[in-house]
Parts: C-alpha cells; structure tokens; sequence
C-alpha cells in the first residue's frame, strides 16, 4: 500500500483505507476474469461510496492456482487492471477491494471456516463451467467424475466447490448461523439455478440431512457477466513497467466495455452495485440469452474456424471480411429470431459493439483460450439456437456447418499442416469421434454428452453432412466463402 504513494498520477489508486474494510464477500476462483469485472465494480462501490463493508475474501480451490495465490499474497492482494479501449488510451488502475486469500490446497479446513464465518454473506464464483460437473446426458452432479470419488472417501479435503460449500453449511447450521447468498457469475444457462440444482442434488448423495436447510437458507440469483479478459502477456507486464512505473508480477488485461446484470434475489442486504453501474432484473433470461448466443457463440466460431485456418487471435479472425460476413449473416438469420423475447433495442446496440468489441486490436485474445474446452461451450453457446431454430424456423445451415467445422477441427491440423492441440476433458472422444466421421459422418453427433438426441433430426443431419464433405475437401477459407454466396438472401 506504501508503495503506491511512488506511482504517478496517471495511474488510478485506491482512495480508501484498506485495513477499515471487512470481508463479507467469499469469492471462489480468483482468476483474471473475477479480478476484471466483479473485483473492479466492487471496489468502484468502495472506493466511489465508501460500502466498507463489502470487501472481498479470495479462494482459490485447485492446484493450478498456487501461481496466483503466491503473487497475490506477496502484492498484498493488489493489482493493475489494464484497460484498453480499441481507439482511446489505455488505463491502469490498481484494484484493490481483495483484502484476504485463503488457498484450499494449503489449508481446506481454514476454507470450510471462512466459508461459515458470520462475515460471510455473499459467496461468489468463476470456477469456468467444467467445475460444475454438470452430466450431460444425465443432467445431475458427476458423481462418477474421480475427484467426485476422492472427495467423498475424505470430505475434509474436498475437491470440488460442491465439497466445501457442504461442509461449511453443515458448521452454518450445528452452529445456529444464517446461510448466504449463492452468486454464480459463469457463463452459463440460468447459472444461479444450475448451481442449486447441482449443489441439492450433490447434498442429497452426500449430506441428506442438509437439504432442507440449504433450501431455506440459501439463495442462487442468476447473473449475467461480460468483459472480454485475455491472458496475461510479459509484453503487458513490461509496458505497465516502463509506461506507469507499475511492478505487478500478474496484471489484468481487458477490455473497456462491462457489463454484469443480477437477479435481484439476495438473502442480506446486499451492495449497492447499481451505484457503478450493474443492473438488477427480476428476469435474467433476455440478457444471458443475448450473451451467451451472441457474444460467445461469436467467440467459438471465430475461435474454431480461425484456428483451422491458421489464425492465433480473435482479432485476426475478426479483421477477415469472409469471417465477419460469414459471423453476422449467422447472428442476423438464425440467432436473432431465437431472442424475440429480449428489448430489441438492447440486442441491436449489443450486436453492434460486438463487432468492434472483437475488432479490438489491443486486446490479444488468443483463439487456443476461446477453444478450451468448446465440449461444455457449444451445448451452452450454439446448441440453444438449433435447438429454437428447429423448432420454428428451421434455419440452421450455417449452425450446422459450425457443428460440423468443430467436427474437422477435432482432426487437430490446420490448413498449412500445422497440428494444434485440443484441449477438452473429452478431448478423446472428440478426437476418436471425429476420426470415426470420415467413414460415418453421424458419428461425430453421436456424442450424447455433447449432442443429446440430435443426431435423431434429419433437418440438422443433412445440412451438417453437406457440409462436412464441403469441408473434407476444401479449406475452410473456402467453404466460409461458400457459404456466403450460396445463403446470401435465402
Ligand atoms: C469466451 C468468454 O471463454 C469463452 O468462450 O467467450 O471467456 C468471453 O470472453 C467472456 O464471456 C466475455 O464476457
């Protein structure tokens, strides 16, 4: 805190006193994304209008996050969020409304008490949608996932947020405590819901005896959250060094633009988020569909087709005329339809921003981050759309051809030769299934997990077999540019 005295005026700086704040947050999953958007408005609330009494405690669970930890702990819990808007200045502000860190791996008992403290009103999380464990033919908790298994043989050492969030409301109740507000901000469909509704089913396989608490004493709003937050690169951590004078060991980079609305659905009373700018609903619904349809399908296909086309950022993919073309005639005819319930208005200004939003050539977002993990995103990003389209319109040609372009992509070589990685918790079965498509196309939609019944719809089979074989034999700046001529103004 000393230290930021020494930093330049250029630089924004907390204004408050750090020691006077207390912790009533417990956010899960400190990762860039958390540090950029729910870190930033809450301090904006603390610094702007002195809420003391929203600080935020940070929980890392795994072990893949010791780096963060470290550093955050050694920063004192502080550090720069770089903002940089496609044609203004770039802004580094040091956050600092993360006043404590406890890391699970270390000490999951300190967790599990933290996490029952009485401070505690609101627990958070961005623990990325894979740490949900949702089965997806099942639709319940994994509980054949092996870490599922580890944990319940030593639930004293739990590896999922599942195992901590039961065993601290098992202490809130023996110990006469109220319960707290569950805040999912992942992307994910009716993310607050989908939260209680793997956490019951969880405890009723685990703890039988707490549900009926957990039902009374809990709350899961749903939110949606946006802002575009790459990875970190040395590059920013040197410009931050020579530009501001700043000595951060893990900045975060991002974007101008945020928004973050919440179902206004909360146990305490809750901060005054609204005061910086977050908007409270009682009906998420119109503005997670609108995200999720535009802003990350829009991010998985350029992440999937760019890739097989030899490109490393969503920018690159972006600037390419056939892409964008190729990007907006499938949100203008097929997506758009689908959110006839949301304010238009609002739809037709978040399309717009898109465009610049992935132009944005400051912002290195790189294509191998969007398509992580592209197993849990397409059902949640792309799915709903053909899912709508079939049942109405039925305008499902060029989702068809994505679906079917991550078939190619799953063959993990790009156009020039070049091998990429997949990096999927079902990556095998990616791989397998799509080698498997050369011989049967259907084999690829065969993945249940992913796919549901769809390969049942003939409608759906015959665009995407069409264009798989397209795809086979020319390369993907081809068939986009295919595509293109051949729907234009059908
Ligand atoms: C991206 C998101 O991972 C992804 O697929 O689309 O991380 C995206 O950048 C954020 O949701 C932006 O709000």
């Amino acid at each position: 805190m000393e230290n930021l005295k020494l930093l330049p005026e250029t630089v924004l700086k907390p204004s408050f006193d750090r020691d006077k704040i207390k912790a009533s947050i417990l956010h899960i999953g400190v990762s860039n994304f958390h540090r950029s958007h729910q870190a930033y408005y809450t301090h904006d609330l603390i610094d702007k209008f002195n809420e003391l009494n929203y600080g935020i405690c940070g929980v890392d669970l795994f072990d893949s996050d010791r780096k963060i930890y470290n550093i955050l702990k050694d920063q004192d819990g502080l550090y720069t969020l770089y903002t940089k808007e496609p044609n203004g200045p770039h802004r580094a502000k040091i956050i600092g409304s993360i006043i404590e860190y406890f890391f699970g791996p270390e000490n999951p008992l300190a967790v599990i008490e933290k996490m029952a403290s009485p401070d505690i009103e609101i627990i958070s999380l961005t623990i990325a949608e894979d740490e949900y464990h949702l089965n997806g033919i099942t639709g319940v908790f994994d509980m054949n996932h092996p870490v599922a298994n580890e944990e319940t043989k030593n639930p004293f050492k739990p590896k999922t947020v599942f195992g901590y969030l039961t065993q601290a409301f098992k202490l809130r109740k023996l110990r006469n405590l109220p319960g707290c507000t569950i805040l999912s901000c992942d992307n994910m469909k009716s993310n607050g819901e989908t939260m209680k509704h793997l956490l019951l089913d969880y405890v009723s396989k685990t703890e039988p005896g707490l549900l009926d608490w957990i039902s009374e004493n809990t709350t899961f709003p749903n939110s949606m959250v946006d802002r575009i937050t790459t990875i970190t690169d040395f590059d920013d951590i040197d410009t931050l060094k020579q530009d501001f004078l700043i000595e951060d060991q893990w900045p975060v980079v991002c974007e101008s633009f945020s928004q973050w609305v919440i179902e206004d659905k909360f146990l305490h009373k809750r901060p005054s988020w609204e005061k910086v700018g977050v908007q409270f609903t009682q009906n998420i619904e119109p503005y997670e569909n609108m995200k999720l349809r535009l802003l990350n399908a829009g991010h998985t296909i350029l992440g999937i087709l760019g890739t097989m086309c030899g490109y490393k950022t969503v920018y690159e993919a972006a600037v390419d005329k056939d892409f964008m073309i190729f990007l907006k005639c499938f949100i203008d005819e097929e997506v758009l339809p689908t959110l006839k319930e949301s304010n238009q208005t609002s739809v037709k200004s978040y399309k717009k921003m898109l465009v610049s939003r992935f132009q944005n050539q400051h912002i290195n977002d790189r294509l191998s981050r969007i398509c992580q993990e592209s197993s849990v995103k397409i059902p949640l990003f792309i799915l709903p759309t053909i899912k709508d389209q079939l049942q109405s319109d039925k305008k499902i040609k060029r989702a068809a051809f994505i679906i079917a372009a991550w078939c190619k992509y799953n063959d993990g070589i790009d156009d020039f030769k070049i091998p990429y990685k997949i990096t999927d918790s079902i990556s095998g079965t990616l791989i397998r299934n799509a080698t498997l498509s050369h011989q049967n196309p259907i084999k690829f939609l065969e993945i249940e997990s992913v796919f549901g019944d769809l390969s049942n719809n003939k409608i759906f089979t015959d665009s995407y077999e069409e264009s798989l074989s397209l795809l086979r034999s020319n390369n993907i700046k081809a068939c986009i540019q295919k595509m293109n001529t051949s729907l234009a103004h059908k």
